[in-house]
């Protein structure tokens, strides 16, 4: 039994009150959290901790993300373990996705930060010298889907613009933050400038967002929590980037390559099943390739290997979806079933038929269910992809008119005949109830610090 604990100040604690984490593959008890409740003793490390780290070299804070980088790396099996154990993902998911990409991200953000350029601006008569300098005391909540994936492309810009961070993970899958706050300890990471506070959202959540000296928030998680951060948050005037839900469109026109568009379409739909912000739980085909798409589709599903959602309590919301594109005319073309074991399963289902302004089709189920639309003409394909509140990402299958498509999806991000291809430079980020801001590259510069203009007139 793991012994999730707080590291606040360099040291780990505990409180006087714990609860379950639950393993998602058989409901038996993996872990005992904590359950924090107030973020004062974190704010009091980090506040200690920031004198000396914001006053660092950014060359210094970029070689301590790239000695976080090793330690993840060189323990890169323990992590990639402990996020499938929290989770149930598979193995090889958890180890080539999630892991991995939180070594690239810390990794990312070393070279990055090194590479940064000062910003000067000439006027005639005088000379604009940009500064970022820290916020200060920055509070980072992350959601169970990609726990330490999200978490460390939080914590990685955030400490190396010279901030100090209180981080809060899932407490439904607190296992491989608590383990990155073991590592960073061990390699001798200052006391303070990670502090790692466990619980449930609507308390040390709620805490962090509300107390007054933490400046910015950076969340990722549900469009209806965001509204509730949203609301705490913006009347104390903090910095806030909300990456929230999404009901993406995969978009296969008739010129598609389906040897390309198949596989990638399919791994859109149920990587991490289905539960990724990214996901494209809407796949809408052309009419002309519609028959040869779906029993390819189909046939390919057969062999795609997915792990258990992440507790019984969100399988009961997936499962909800599934009797309600019932009750919306839909059909169910595979899966719909739960399988006979222990643990938090659901058949990877696609359901056709429904109409896109379908309840199914408009709202984030956020689990391994699809829902597949015909359509004419690009024109259609664009309007059912835009019609529902979010808009955070898409993909478009076509050999000659998938940038012409992409350009008028309502999404922060589309990819043209790939999917999750990611170049840590780039925005990312949604539009509509897909939440506010962009993370990756001079967008979490820019978050995490504040830019001053230093004007100076030439004598
Ligand atoms: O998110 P939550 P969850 C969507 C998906 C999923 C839904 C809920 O639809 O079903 O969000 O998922 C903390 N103040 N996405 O439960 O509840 C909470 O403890 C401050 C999309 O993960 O929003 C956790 O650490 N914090 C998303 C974090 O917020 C609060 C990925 C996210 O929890 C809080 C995951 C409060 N009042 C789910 N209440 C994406 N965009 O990737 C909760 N939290």
């Amino acid at each position: 039994m793991i012994v999730v604990e707080n590291l606040v100040g360099g040291k780990f604690v505990t409180t006087d009150e714990a609860f379950d984490d639950i393993s998602p593959l058989d409901n038996s008890i993996i872990a005992k959290i904590p359950r924090t409740k107030s973020a004062d003793d974190a704010v009091f490390a980090a506040k200690h901790a920031f004198g000396e780290w914001s006053q660092l070299t950014i060359e210094q804070r970029c070689d301590w993300l790239d000695k976080i980088a090793d330690t993840l790396e060189s323990n890169i099996d323990e992590v990639a373990r402990l996020e499938s154990l929290d989770t149930g993902k598979p193995f090889d998911v958890a180890l080539n996705v999630d892991a991995s990409r939180s070594v690239n991200n810390f990794r990312f953000f070393a070279e990055y930060g090194r590479s940064l350029k000062s910003e000067k601006f000439e006027m005639s008569d005088a000379t604009n010298y940009v500064m970022r300098k820290p916020i200060g005391i920055v509070g980072l909540i992350s959601p169970w889907n990609l726990p330490l994936y999200l978490l460390s492309w939080k914590i990685a810009p955030a400490l190396l613009m010279g901030n100090v961070v209180i981080a809060k993970p899932s407490e439904i899958t607190p296992l491989t933050a608590h383990f990155l706050g073991r590592l960073c300890t061990e390699i001798g990471l200052p006391g303070g400038v990670l502090n790692i506070l466990n619980g449930y959202g609507p308390e040390i959540g709620q805490a962090i967002v509300e107390h007054p000296e933490i400046k910015a928030i950076s969340f990722t998680g549900g469009t209806s929590t965001g509204k509730i951060v949203a609301a705490t948050a913006a009347p104390m005037f903090k910095k806030l980037s909300l990456e929230l839900g999404g009901k993406n469109a995969s978009l296969v026109l008739d010129d598609a390559d389906l040897d390309v568009a198949v596989p990638g379409v399919l791994r859109a739909s149920f990587l991490n099943s289905g539960q990724i912000c990214l996901c494209g739980s809407r796949v809408l085909v052309h009419s002309s390739i519609y028959d040869e798409f779906m029993s390819m589709y189909l046939e390919a599903l057969k062999d795609f290997e997915i792990g258990p959602v992440i507790n019984m309590q969100h399988r009961e919301k997936v499962l909800s979806y599934i009797e309600l594109a019932k009750q919306e005319g839909g059909e169910i073309l595979a899966g719909g079933n739960v399988p006979s074991k222990e643990g938090a399963w659901i058949e990877p289902t696609v359901i056709a038929g429904l109409s896109h302004e379908s309840r199914t089709a408009t709202e984030e189920i956020f689990g391994p269910v699809v829902t597949i639309h015909k359509f004419e003409t690009d024109e259609e394909a664009i309007e059912i992809a835009n019609c529902t509140q979010y808009g955070l990402a898409g993909s478009v299958w076509s050999k000659e008119r998938g940038r012409t498509v992409a350009e008028k999806i309502e999404s922060g991000m589309v990819w043209v005949n790939t999917w999750l291809h990611r170049d840590l430079r780039v925005p990312f980020g949604g539009v509509k109830d897909s939440g506010v801001g962009r993370e990756g590259g001079m967008w979490s510069i820019g978050f995490f610090s504040e830019a001053v203009n230093i004007c100076v007139m030439e004598d």
